[in-house]
């Protein structure tokens, strides 16, 4: 009898973790397992009391409900009195009309969570100043309960870090998406206004419940017909879906829209027909979407057209559509991504020099838009030199979470190191203690206005990201987004509890260090030691260092690592570009030096001789492929680790997993060689005794072709 229960168990364990698509990322409410917690939570969770109603409210209760049935077993539902262990949701100006008191976060966006005693009953109290904020109190409790965590005692005091907390869509109008790796884009534009799927309330829980309160619907290589009537009304749309979550909308601006959809004979900034267009546009789109939140601009940069074209200068242009926009409180959020192949500078170099001059010049509703480094969101760099040194103008910081340089949604590496990394980064702008996180914050320089960006990896694949691990960097841009300072494992283990139900301790473990560890595996296997943009030409899947002679030097990869028989790397040092000299004293000094620059930039900053003495006392050529083998050997311990929690996973996503860990695998492999002999053929020196010679030759790797790559 003792063997047929313990069968059943076995089965009924086995069921609850054998089918999951992905598609409820880390909403999952499956019933926990701890039969005292769950009875703790019931016997101590009755009811939710809601003081004032509102859309809003509707759907944090209902969530709340949802997931309290789900993670429970428990029906519970909303009374109109204040019943014993109840869950209030009040609004701060209301607490005192039922005779609470108890101050609250002042932030519009913050809420407390608060066990309290009210007229001899115990309680839960969850108040903020809007409904927002009560919806974000709502799944920070649901988390709560998902992470199994106490419900007892509670004082939760949370306020968000930054204003707006934007994703970017790079999504084109006919669906494609522009290094996007998860299908097409979510947004059937063919289908609204009129059809508004189910996957738009979906996607605006799935941000509400990470504190994401913007979206741009549409790709900065902009397409001037999303400002066209019938467009504005699917915009329109969308935007109703998600007011309710809290989440704004916002468009990329095409510069030329006046001449391409208003018939002007020009967009020059300064004529006043051209600007009387788009305060007629910005008239438009607010008359039916009364919180629009404003542009994303990319301006002369890749093609784009811009203020440049009539002569004008950036802050000319910026100016133009924020006056445009003041009126009803939009923003204007002018990309600083900017370089051009005719100018005889580095490229990391031009931002900054472009930028700089401006500072003071921007009307107040602009913040610059600045990637999290100088070149392009490769596996490393080292944080923009941008940040901090506009002291007068609002800057934002853009991360790219979709995988376009991190081998797409093929390839495990979760991104908040990455993050962090640029962050937590001092910029010495107001000597020590000012961290990019303290000037996009707004606390270094006192700016009103601050956001920052995440360029989405959302697409219209079931599990939304492609990857099941790629939800991770979704969900820790959310988190970090509302609060900097929480560390990458902290989130990790957060989306992991929530997104696998059903992990031990010792699993949980496994896969967090597996996770912290991957962003520095995909560092290893394609640009140790600082070297960068390596990747195939235009699609930037897989090596090709070998890139050269294209129309322009700047998207080859010779441009960037500089190899040849003497030596590696790009000499940005004071003797070189002078790149270094754009950061603030000491961080100029640390780069700029050799022996202080961290070996994790030294070919970002410098040119070496191939047989430099790195500190491990290898030669710079023993280095880099010591590298390459282990980034390509810790791929095969994450093979190892993800086989050792099989147990815990569901069927579905441990087999999506361990067939992408093997595509990874082979593709580390596949750099760590073709890497590995383009280098040589500069280098001339052995590949170090121990290690197993590449099995194919140069030439194979760089006869390889790739047709239909997605992204592009
Ligand atoms: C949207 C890189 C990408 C482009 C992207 C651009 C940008 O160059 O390869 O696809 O364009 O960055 O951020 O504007």
């Amino acid at each position: 009898m003792k063997k047929f229960w313990a069968l059943i168990i076995i089965v009924i364990s086995h069921l609850s973790v054998s089918a999951e698509n992905g598609y409820n990322l880390w909403l999952k409410y499956e019933p926990i397992k701890d039969a005292k917690l769950v009875a703790a939570y019931q016997e101590n969770i009755s009811s939710l009391y809601v003081y004032q109603k509102s859309e809003t409210l509707d759907i944090a209760t209902k969530e709340f409900i949802t997931a309290f049935k789900g993670l429970t077993g428990k029906s519970i539902s909303t009374s109109v009195s204040i019943q014993k262990n109840a869950i209030l949701f009040i609004k701060t100006d209301d607490l005192q009309k039922l005779n609470i008191t108890h101050p609250s976060p002042e932030n519009d966006e913050g809420y407390l969570i608060k066990s309290i005693q009210h007229q001899g009953k115990p309680l839960t109290l969850i108040s903020s100043k809007t409904d927002k904020g009560l919806l974000y109190g709502a799944f920070h409790l649901i988390k709560q309960l998902q992470l199994k965590q106490s419900i007892f005692n509670l004082n939760i005091w949370e306020e968000p870090k930054i204003k707006h907390r934007i994703l970017n869509h790079w999504d084109n109008l006919d669906r494609s998406v522009e290094r996007g790796y998860a299908g097409f884009s979510i947004w059937d534009w063919h289908k609204l206004p009129q059809y508004t799927d189910q996957r738009y309330i979906d996607y605006a829980r799935a941000n509400a419940s990470i504190g994401i309160n913007g979206t741009v619907l549409n790709n900065v290589n902009a397409n001037s017909l999303i400002l066209t009537d019938d467009w504005l009304k699917k915009v329109k749309a969308l935007a109703d879906v998600f007011r309710p979550y809290g989440i704004k909308v916002y468009l990329t601006a095409r510069f030329s829209a006046p001449i391409e959809i208003g018939k002007l004979p020009t967009a020059d900034p300064l004529d006043e027909k051209v600007q009387l267009w788009w305060q007629q546009k910005a008239k438009e789109i607010y008359a039916s979407i009364p919180d629009f939140g404003g542009f994303l601009v990319k301006a002369n940069s890749e093609g784009q057209p811009g203020p440049q074209n009539y002569g004008r200068t950036h802050a000319d242009g910026a100016n133009m559509l924020a006056k445009a926009l003041e009126p009803y409180d939009g923003i204007v959020m002018w990309r600083a991504f900017v370089y051009d192949n005719e100018v005889p500078e580095d490229r990391a170099k031009q931002a900054f020099n472009e930028f700089k001059p401006l500072d003071g010049s921007f009307h107040k509703n602009v913040i610059i838009q600045v990637k999290n480094g100088a070149i392009d969101f490769q596996p490393r760099e080292p944080f923009h030199p941008l940040f901090g040194a506009l002291t007068k103008t609002p800057v934002m910081a853009e991360f790219q979470l979709t995988q376009e340089y991190l081998g797409f949604a093929t390839h495990l590496a979760y991104l908040a190191p990455l993050f962090k990394e640029c962050l937590d980064a001092d910029t010495y702008a107001k000597g020590e203690n000012s961290s990019v996180a303290k000037v996009i914050d707004g606390s270094l320089y006192k700016n009103q206005i601050t956001a920052i960006a995440g360029v989405a990896n959302i697409g219209n694949d079931v599990n939304w990201c492609g990857h099941p691990f790629a939800q991770a960097n979704w969900y820790a841009y959310g988190r970090l987004a509302w609060n900097h300072q929480l560390s990458s494992s902290a989130i990790a283990d957060e989306w992991l509890n929530t997104t696998f139900t059903g992990l031990q301790k010792t699993s949980s473990t496994l896969l967090k260090d597996m996770m912290l560890e991957s962003r520095e595996t995909v560092v290893n296997y394609m640009t140790p030691l600082g070297l960068h943009h390596i990747m195939g030409w235009d699609h930037h899947y897989g090596p090709g260092p070998w890139i050269k002679d294209k129309p322009r030097a700047d998207w080859t990869s010779v441009y960037y690592h500089q190899a040849d028989n003497n030596g590696i790397g790009f000499n940005r040092t004071s003797s070189g570009s002078k790149a270094t000299l754009q950061y603030f004293s000491p961080v100029a000094q640390k780069f700029d030096d050799l022996k202080s620059c961290p070996e994790e930039y030294l070919l970002w900053f410098h040119h070496l001789p191939w047989d430099y003495k790195l500190k491990s006392g290898d030669s710079l050529w023993d280095g880099i492929v010591k590298k390459y083998y282990k980034g390509a050997d810790e791929v095969k311990e994450m093979q190892k680790t993800w086989a050792a929690v099989e147990h815990d996973i569901d069927k579905q996503t441990y087999q999506q997993v361990k067939q992408l860990l093997t595509i990874q695998s082979e593709e580390a492999l596949w750099w760590r060689d073709a890497c590995v002999l383009y280098f040589q053929s500069f280098s001339g020196k052995p590949i170090p005794i121990g290690l197993p010679k590449p099995k194919h030759n140069l030439k194979y790797y760089q006869d390889l072709e790739f047709k239909f790559v997605p992204g592009i």
